[in-house]
């Protein structure tokens, strides 16, 4: 293959899907991930064209069986990964430490670290073997803030940094760069998913003032990864002009 392979996780919605989208504006071959079959494959059929072949992937990143099953299927020419994004991740629930709900915690701990693991574990081998590549992690704000009643989410995030930090110096020797994207309010299916569908306190979150799109995100994404060869980008900080830290929105009535 000519082209260089991205491979992104939970590209079936958000900054994933608007990542995949961006990537296949210019001219990456694409491996997506998700758990949503139906979702893959009319993206695929979507963003596929004469300079972008696109490989679908659907599995559950919390299940190491499935993430190891899922990257052993593809060819060795599929294994020849320029660019991981970690993106697929979720918060769930938004409660006290004393209340919330225990199959949330593992939840955002198997996705939001165990998944990056997972898939790090692996495709990092595939990139030391041929001595290149790059591993973007989506981190966020809660990365390096904390807010009330989002103990374990910001948690997941602090490891997603300290995970990073530690691959950075591990992997530089490979000649593989490794960088964080850390996001504010971004408006994407993130709410409704931490509000298990309730659509009325999705639609809150984002009242009163502009926060982040997905494009936004996957704009600033691509500006990384098509940085020259010797230039690595360690974090980008990316804040809606309304938000000023993790706890103050300015919002307008
Ligand atoms: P979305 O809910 O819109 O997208 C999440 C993606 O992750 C989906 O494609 C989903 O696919 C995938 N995903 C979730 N769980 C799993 C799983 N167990 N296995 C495989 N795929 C999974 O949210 P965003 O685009 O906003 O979130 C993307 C990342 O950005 C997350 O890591 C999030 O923490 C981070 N982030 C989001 C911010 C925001 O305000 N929106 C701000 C800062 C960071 P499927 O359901 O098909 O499996
Ligand atoms: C998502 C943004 O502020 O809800 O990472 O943690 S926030």
């Amino acid at each position: 293959m000519k082209q260089r392979i991205a491979l992104i996780t939970g590209a079936t919605a958000g900054i994933g899907f608007e990542t995949a989208k961006i990537l296949s504006e210019n001219h990456f071959n694409l491996i997506i991930t998700g758990r949503r079959q139906d979702r893959l494959e009319k993206i695929q059929q979507e963003l596929e064209n004469e300079n972008c072949q696109v490989k679908t992937l659907c599995f559950d990143v919390q299940q190491k069986k499935e993430v190891d099953q899922a990257l052993a299927s593809l060819t060795e020419d599929w294994k020849k990964v320029d660019i991981l994004v970690n993106n697929a991740g979720l918060a769930a629930g938004l409660d006290p430490v004393n209340q919330a709900n225990v199959d949330d915690w593992e939840a955002m701990i198997d996705t939001n670290i165990k998944g990056l693991l997972y898939m790090t574990r692996e495709v990092s081998n595939w990139m030391i073997a041929r001595q290149q590549g790059h591993i973007l992690n989506i981190s966020s704000i809660a990365g390096v803030q904390t807010y009330p009643n989002g103990s374990v989410y910001c948690a997941t995030k602090h490891a997603v940094n300290a995970i990073s930090k530690a691959m950075r110096i591990e992997l530089a020797p490979h000649n593989i760069k490794v960088g964080t994207i850390s996001p504010g309010a971004i408006e994407t299916e993130f709410s409704l998913v931490r509000f298990k569908g309730d659509q009325e306190q999705a639609a809150k979150v984002y009242e009163g003032f502009t926060p982040l799109s997905a494009r936004d995100i996957a704009e600033s994404i691509y500006f990384v990864l098509s940085r020259p060869a010797h230039v690595n980008i360690d974090d980008l900080l990316i804040m809606p002009t309304a938000q000023a830290s993790a706890r103050d929105i300015f919002r307008k009535d």
